[in-house]
């Protein structure tokens, strides 16, 4: 979180806010001109699509001119071409899945304005899950509970520092993404977290690929990606071969035991799941296995899995295999042990501060049923009327004309961006609103300005993080830039809708409004001042009653009075209902399926390296990585590829050379950067560098900048998830030679000078 400082001529600048012992430096150059230089300034249409009408000339998207035009006129244009389509083709053809993160701030939260927006005005298909966790998000209410209640429950750093002994961390702990929360972080407590729990003697054991998955002293467990449920069986056949599992609590707060022991031990495919079996898929020596699984059978365990183990083919298994091996184990709901799927995710998850839900904009309802699993987006656009199957349904791709995106950048987070490029070509109208001429604006027919945190007043709050702040606007909104809200307004003004959905307030009444019905909602929770108060104190400290948090703890005491919500009541270590659905790719219990790709696959024998694609350290996602903090990260202004130096010097690269990573579905330009610490045959690049395809033209150019997402598969996890797979890759990598391409990224568009656009413009 930063605040706002100003030099003796007045000038702002941000600086990170003293009451937090570790802050990020992520955004505090927010205002510099690197930044300042990309913001989009002019509602601006696409010249063939302003000229020739809606759906001209879409193969142009990324690389055609803007126009920019006046906003009363934008509005009028927005608003034709909303209604056309909503006569035409009704609601269901609008997707406003429009999924990301977007900026701080409850109300001028751009998820919650995109979707006001369009259930005003009839409805739109919505996205279902999540990037993040989407396995995650399906499998865990069948075996335990929803996602979110469990990262609200996960046991606090306080209770675990004096109980646990032992944390076993699946994917690390990594501080560098602890530096964000949704909606704002307050305190960085992660790095106090683990520096007390070390006070205290606690062990921890990273199993990950990359050493830095734990930060400060910690056991290194090297393992193949995508491998973990291996491991994790065989750890499960050590503890049940060794009476080291705990019977008791499988009897009484699970089902499934048996048919856990069953498969481990061999009976049910033949093969027992010994640790010489799974070192042979894992990479883990065999002894490490059993020291491992014994330890854990007499410690105070702590399992945690990242969010990564699940972002994979076949992803629900690594989750159901934690919770199996937790449960085996039998310290769920004690203070020091259990599991935990999302401690190093973010700074909220392990905090002791008060759990309440936040202030926030109604998004009405919405009256269009068809949806589609987030990150199925590209099948979707690609095939209308395809049957997919999700959770036991089976459902159909809608048929999308219109795709409306605010507060998100698909050209960052989607899959297989080569074939995306042809999925984006489908529908008719697409509409962005963006502060910055990012790569999924520049391939806009509608791109629409919208202001920054720093233009708008808005309320900072983030469930558990303890604080709530005054955003009070530093300055007006640059050239034409208006809030989402106002923008929504406008649009609404002209198609009748306005009363709808500004309900004739401003954004001013509006903060005031969701303030006090959050202060209503929470008054038995929390004594909170009059929104004047708390807009005059600029922060407020909601205060901690100082209850540790256990997960699981009153299950444990009386699972009869407290049963989980799945079919049972306790947790499914065998799921009858997901064993109905009869998916091969995701059958009734934790299992060992070969992912799509990994290092154990015959791909390897043409792309012999697995990227991993992880979150980057210097921005969130894309956001400001046209910032000088994230650029100071890249080498000769291109993103890193980290690698073994065996794997560098079997290919004569060198550290600092570009290099060529590709597989089938593309290949993208980075710089190489050699590290020790990091598994050979594994290849990282942090996500988030700018799509900069050499041609926009082509499905298959080269990406000049380093954009991971051009080799990543776009295939679903399973069919009960149908989630992301961004980990489940094997490219290779050589050194490129010939003439460097120059990075255009961080480049504007092409904008065509207004008259000369308009006068041949039927449309306007
Ligand atoms: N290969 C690979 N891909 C991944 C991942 C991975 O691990 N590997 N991770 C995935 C995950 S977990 C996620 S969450 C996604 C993240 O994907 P996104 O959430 O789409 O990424 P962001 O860069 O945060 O995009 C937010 C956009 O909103 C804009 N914005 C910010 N504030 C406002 C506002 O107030 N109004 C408007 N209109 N716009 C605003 C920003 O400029 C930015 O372009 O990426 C996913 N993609
Ligand atoms: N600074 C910063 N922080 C962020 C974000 C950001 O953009 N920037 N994004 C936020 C968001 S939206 C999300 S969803 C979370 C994501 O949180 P996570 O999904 O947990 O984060 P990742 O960085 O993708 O993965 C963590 C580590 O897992 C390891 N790993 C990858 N695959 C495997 C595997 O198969 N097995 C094992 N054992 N380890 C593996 C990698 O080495 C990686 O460093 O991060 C959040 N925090
Ligand atoms: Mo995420």
């Amino acid at each position: 979180m930063h605040r706002i400082s100003r030099d003796a001529a007045g000038k702002p600048s941000l600086i990170a806010w003293e009451g937090d012992g570790n802050p990020s430096p992520i955004g505090l150059d927010q205002l510099s001109e690197e930044v300042q230089a990309l913001r989009v300034r002019r509602p601006s249409f696409r010249e063939s699509w302003l000229r020739e009408g809606a759906g001209a000339r879409r193969e142009r998207r990324g690389s055609d001119r803007f126009v920019e035009v006046p906003w009363d006129e934008a509005f009028e244009l927005v608003a034709g071409e909303l209604n056309r389509v909503i006569t035409t083709h009704g609601n269901n053809s609008i997707f406003g899945g429009s999924y990301g993160w977007g900026s701080a701030g409850r109300f001028h939260h751009a998820q919650s304005q995109i979707h006001r927006f369009l259930n005003a005005i009839g409805g739109y298909v919505k996205g279902r899950d999540s990037y993040s966790f989407g396995a995650g998000s399906v499998i865990m209410p069948h075996i335990a509970a929803p996602m979110e209640e469990l990262l609200d429950q996960h046991t606090d750093w306080n209770t675990l520092a004096a109980h646990n002994e032992l944390f076993v961390a699946f994917g690390g702990i990594p501080l560098r993404n602890t530096q964000m929360t949704a909606g704002g972080p307050s305190r960085h407590r992660v790095r106090e977290a683990l520096d007390q729990m070390r006070a205290r003697g606690v062990r921890f054991v990273n199993i990950s690929p990359l050493k830095q998955d734990i930060d400060g002293a910690a056991e290194w467990l090297p393992i193949r990606p995508g491998s973990d449920v291996a491991l994790i069986l065989a750890l499960l056949h050590v503890l049940i071969s060794e009476n080291l599992d705990d019977r008791k609590f499988l009897s009484r707060y699970c089902v499934g035991g048996e048919q856990v022991k069953r498969y481990v031990l061999g009976e049910k495919d033949g093969q027992s799941k010994t640790p010489e079996w799974a070192s042979a898929i894992t990479g883990v020596p065999a002894h490490r296995i059993i020291e491992l699984a014994r330890d854990m059978g007499r410690s105070l365990t702590m399992i945690n899995a990242s969010w990564s183990l699940q972002r994979q083919s076949h992803g629900e298994q690594a989750y159901w295999a934690i919770v199996t091996l937790a449960s085996h184990i039998g310290q769920i709901g004690q203070p020091g042990g259990g599991f935990g799927i999302g401690y190093g995710t973010l700074n909220s998850v392990g905090s002791s501060e008060l759990r309440l839900s936040g202030p926030r904009l109604s998004q009405g309802s919405n009256p269009v049923e068809q949806f589609i699993p987030v990150a199925r987006i590209a099948d979707a656009l690609l095939e209308p009327g395809a049957r997919f199957d999700y959770d036991g349904g089976t459902y159909e791709y809608p048929d999308i004309r219109l795709v409306y995106w605010a507060g998100g950048n698909p050209y960052h987070h989607h899959q297989d961006l080569n074939r995306f490029i042809s999925a984006w070509r489908k529908p008719e109208t697409i509409i962005v609103h963006e502060q910055f001429w990012t790569s999924s604006a520049k391939a806009a027919d509608i791109v629409l300005p919208a202001s920054t945190t720093l233009e708008r007043n808005d309320i900072g709050f983030a469930s558990r993080e303890g604080q709530m702040v005054a955003m009070r606007k530093l300055q007006e909104p640059l050239a034409d830039a208006k809030s989402d809200f106002d923008i929504f307004g406008g649009i609404t003004r002209c198609m009748g809708k306005e009363g709808e959905f500004t309900e004739g307030r401003t954004a001013e009444e509006w903060l005031e409004n969701i303030y006090e019905d959050f202060r209503q909602r929470n008054t038995t929770l929390v004594a909170l001042p009059g929104f004047c108060e708390f807009w005059e104190a600029g922060r407020l400290e909601i205060q901690t009653p100082n209850k540790p948090t256990i997960m699981f703890e009153r299950f444990r005491a009386d699972p009869e009075r407290h049963p989980l919500k799945t079919p049972s009541g306790r947790i499914e270590l065998y799921s009858e209902r997901i064993a109905s659905f009869g998916y091969d790719d995701c059958p009734g219990q934790a299992t060992w399926l070969e992912p799509l790709e990994w290092l154990g696959s015959q791909k390897t024998a043409r792309f012999p390296l697995h990227l991993l694609s992880q979150e980057p350290s210097r921005r969130l996602h894309s956001q400001l990585d046209h910032s000088p903090h994230s650029r100071s990260g890249k080498v000769m202004g291109r993103e890193p590829i980290l690698l073994n130096p065996k794997d560098a010097i079997a290919r004569g690269i060198a550290d600092g050379d570009v290099v060529r990573v590709f597989n089938d579905r593309g290949a993208c330009l980075a710089s190489a950067q050699l590290s020790g610490d990091l598994l050979d045959g594994v290849a990282i690049i942090a996500t988030g560098a700018w799509f900069d395809p050499t041609d926009w033209a082509l499905t298959n150019s080269l990406e000049k900048h380093g954009n991971p997402n051009v080799v990543t598969i776009d295939a679903p996890a399973s069919k009960l998830s149908q989630a992301t797979v961004a980990q489940s890759c094997l490219v290779d990598v050589e050194l490129f030679v010939g003439e460097l391409p120059a990075v255009t990224a961080f480049d504007l568009p092409k904008f065509a000078a207004e008259d000369t656009a308009r006068s041949k413009s039927p449309r306007v």
